[in-house]
């Protein structure tokens, strides 16, 4: 069966139970239900289910990170194919969708990532009622600094190309940047002034773990499997085309396959022997302790390689450049908290005596554009969505509802097209290095 008939199969079983499912939603409690579970702290459901690994599924997703679990719940959702099983070899959202700084904005560089990033932005807004999960999506702001004029310059190609696009971006001064920010030090005195700023409104942060939760708990309902410690080992083909996977708990078939991992998503393509231009480095992100609530926007600054936000609960949340050399490791090093701590008090000297609490590490799959990787491959059924570098996070809900429509339909949803892995043999590059938060 080609990709187009197992399509055509799927979807023929499985849509009228989903749609009524999903009219029905997870459950909904009653305030006398929270509080009782609230002051016992039991009897609280599952927000998803174990189930023995099947024998066969319609479609198979490696990767239970935000992108996995989007794919899965638009599957279900949108298109009633719920004989899904979403594998990942440890625990759901413990990969780069648990790591993120969970920054959400659409204002890059190229029409084809403004258009794609804000379709995100689009589905995050309506996300937590979708799912009926607080999913705490803050749209406070984001603010891109520029300190030379080399980058003013890139912020202003940035905001006209965002105009073109109906996206909420303009290039501000920076007696603006400290009337936004009260706390920046915007005068003449840092060792690189700030000139301006790149400033987004629709831009801002989200409650990341929420996120994978709400995702997980509503594809579950809707009859996806999530398989926690399933780890693919290989993945069968015959004729081109995939027949299934094998794993650590046995072997599953499956017309369709989608890897939708970040760091090992060149270990799962090279199964079937396709090849990514990937290089994968660590990303790392720190916390500090929580203090009263003074950082209104999302705050980054490209040629000081830093950005900082503040949580709900008050936490700054800060990142930088992705480590400079390939590696898989997800372990804080002193040079990141050192270099990161410096930048940071040139921009707010007032908190340099707040505390670090933690500092950890995702890992980026970084392409030579900096753009994702997704669609069809060489090999008939095995599609991907990788090479997030470091965006991913913020794009998980586009990401997953195009991947979905592209299973369901046979055709690849034109607000992916660009992505194609064939670009980089044909020389389409999507150049998005310009948009990244920081100088990689
Ligand atoms: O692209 O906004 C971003 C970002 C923040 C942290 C990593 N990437």
């Amino acid at each position: 069966m080609s990709h187009a008939e197992s399509v055509a199969s799927i979807k023929g079983t499985a849509g009228a139970q989903a749609r009524r499912r999903r009219s029905r939603g997870p459950a909904r409690y009653s305030a006398l239900d929270i509080f009782r579970r609230g002051v016992t702290n039991s009897d609280w459901p599952r927000s998803f289910r174990q189930h023995d690994l099947a024998k066969s599924y319609d479609v198979v997703i490696i990767g239970a990170g935000v992108h996995g679990l989007a794919c899965a719940y638009y599957l279900a959702a949108n298109h009633g194919i719920t004989n899904v099983a979403v594998l990942d070899k440890s625990y759901m959202g413990g990969g780069g969708s648990g790591r993120n700084t969970a920054i959400i904005r659409s204002n890059y560089l190229t029409p084809e990532g403004v258009r794609f990033y804000d379709r995100s932005v689009v589905l995050y807004q309506n996300l937590a009622a979708d799912l009926n999960y607080n999913v705490m999506f803050s749209q406070r702001g984001h603010l891109t600094l520029a300190h030379t004029d080399a980058s003013l310059r890139t912020m202003n190609w940035r905001a006209e190309v965002n105009k073109l696009q109906g996206i909420n971006s303009s290039v501000i001064d920076a007696a603006e940047v400290g009337r936004i920010v009260k706390y920046l030090d915007v005068s003449d005195r840092p060792r690189y002034p700030i000139l301006g700023a790149l400033y987004h409104p629709p831009g801002g942060i989200i409650r990341h773990d929420a996120v994978n939760w709400g995702y997980a708990r509503a594809a579950d309902h809707l009859g996806v499997q999530i398989h926690q410690q399933t780890e693919v080992l290989g993945i069968e083909t015959a004729g081109g085309k995939v027949t299934g996977v094998r794993t650590n708990r046995g072997a599953i078939s499956a017309p369709i396959v989608v890897n939708c991992t970040a760091g090992w998503a060149t270990t799962i393509s090279d199964m079937v022997d396709v090849k990514m231009p990937l290089i994968t480095h660590p990303l790392q992100a720190a916390v500090t302790e929580p203090v009263k609530v003074f950082l209104p926007s999302v705050i980054v600054s490209g040629s000081l390689h830093v950005y900082v936000s503040q949580t709900d609960r008050g936490e700054l949340v800060f990142g930088a450049s992705v480590d400079p050399y390939p590696s898989y490791s997800m372990r804080g090093s002193l040079e990141f908290t050192e270099s990161v701590a410096s930048h940071i008090l040139e921009l707010i000297p007032s908190i340099g005596s707040l505390k670090v609490l933690r500092q950890w590490a995702g890992l980026c799959d970084m392409t030579p554009d900096y753009s994702p990787i997704m669609g069809v491959t060489p090999v008939d059924g095995f599609l991907v969505d990788v090479g997030w570098g470091t965006y991913g996070f913020k794009a998980g809900p586009v990401s997953g509802e195009a991947m979905a429509q592209l299973i369901a339909t046979g055709r690849v949803p034109e607000i992916i097209s660009a992505f194609d892995l064939a670009r980089f043999a044909d020389g389409r590059l999507v150049g998005e290095k310009g948009a990244a938060s920081v100088g990689h």
